[in-house]
């Protein structure tokens, strides 16, 4: 069994970062070890919440760890409480990621408009994703990690892969793209850009006409899954957008959904279907 470390909040509503990671790259066959970021009652979407900065303790799980002797097959790390987290993170990848697959979700946005805890984490994170295989950044985040403003009206893909190529990470799968945003999508699709060494690949599915929070660390998650297991980058997209878009689709035809949509999406019941996947 491979064994991946997820780095990330714990949000205890709502369903994203470590409620989401943990359960699915489990799913996904790999043991999991969790590094919290930050303990929150709730993740930022709500209109209140409680926010406790693990960073202090992040030193000492690493400490202890690597007195341990316990290594790892990836590093997935997504939310970071702080800026100095993305250091701590580096230095998780030096000292206990030695050949491990690295994927940097850097959460950082979406819409256009930065989480209100970011601060100082977007400069960092240009520091971290220097050390990454696979990044996932959405088009805000893309935006914010090339220090460009958020386009006011839809860009070209072209545009797109000028932006990626501005940036040091091998590989670049920009999620959630739709005609909003980028002209050569169809009204009807949701698309992810693959930049691998350069060369582009799109890959889009089906778009329902709802966001819920924290679809990106589902699809992170399979990602991580996937790529955790040695599949190529492609097919993990493909089954990572796949497993994302079902669990939309799932919640849209079974609740309300402005009630829902912080609430996140239904994966529990669809589990089973990544047992085996990769
Ligand atoms: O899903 C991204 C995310 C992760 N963690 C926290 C968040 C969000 C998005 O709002 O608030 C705490």
């Amino acid at each position: 069994m491979k064994r991946a470390a997820l780095i990330n909040d714990l949000s205890g509503v709502g369903r994203c970062s470590l409620s989401v990671a943990l359960p699915i790259v489990s799913a996904c066959g790999h043991e999991c070890a969790v590094l919290p970021t930050a303990l929150l009652s709730n993740h930022t979407g709500f209109e209140h919440y409680t926010f406790y900065d693990f960073t202090e303790h992040m030193r000492g799980y690493i400490d202890c760890w690597e007195e341990l002797g316990i290594s790892f097959d990836m590093v997935y790390s997504g939310f970071l409480g702080s800026g100095v987290q993305a250091d701590i993170t580096l230095n998780f990848i030096e000292r206990l990621g030695k050949g491990a697959v690295r994927l940097v979700d850097p959460v950082l946005g979406d819409n256009g408009v930065l989480y209100d805890t970011c601060g100082d984490v977007t400069e960092h994170m240009r520091r971290l994703i220097r050390a990454a295989d696979v990044i996932t950044p959405n088009l805000t985040e893309l935006c914010a990690l090339c220090g460009e403003e958020y386009p006011e009206s839809p860009i070209s893909i072209a545009e797109i892969e000028r932006m990626c190529s501005r940036l040091p990470t091998e590989c670049i799968v920009v999620t959630g793209l739709e005609r909003d945003t980028v002209l050569e999508i169809e009204h009807n699709r949701v698309a992810n850009l693959i930049c691998e060494n350069g060369s582009i690949t799109l890959t889009d599915n089906e778009k329902f006409p709802a966001a819920y929070c924290g679809t990106g660390d589902v699809f992170a998650s399979v990602l991580c899954g996937g790529l955790t297991s040695g599949v190529k980058l492609t097919a993990a997209v493909r089954a990572a957008a796949d497993f994302t878009q079902m669990c939309v689709q799932d919640t849209y035809n079974n609740g309300s959904y402005g009630k829902d949509k912080l609430y996140g999406v239904q994966f529990e019941d669809k589990l089973n279907l990544l047992k085996g996947c990769f």
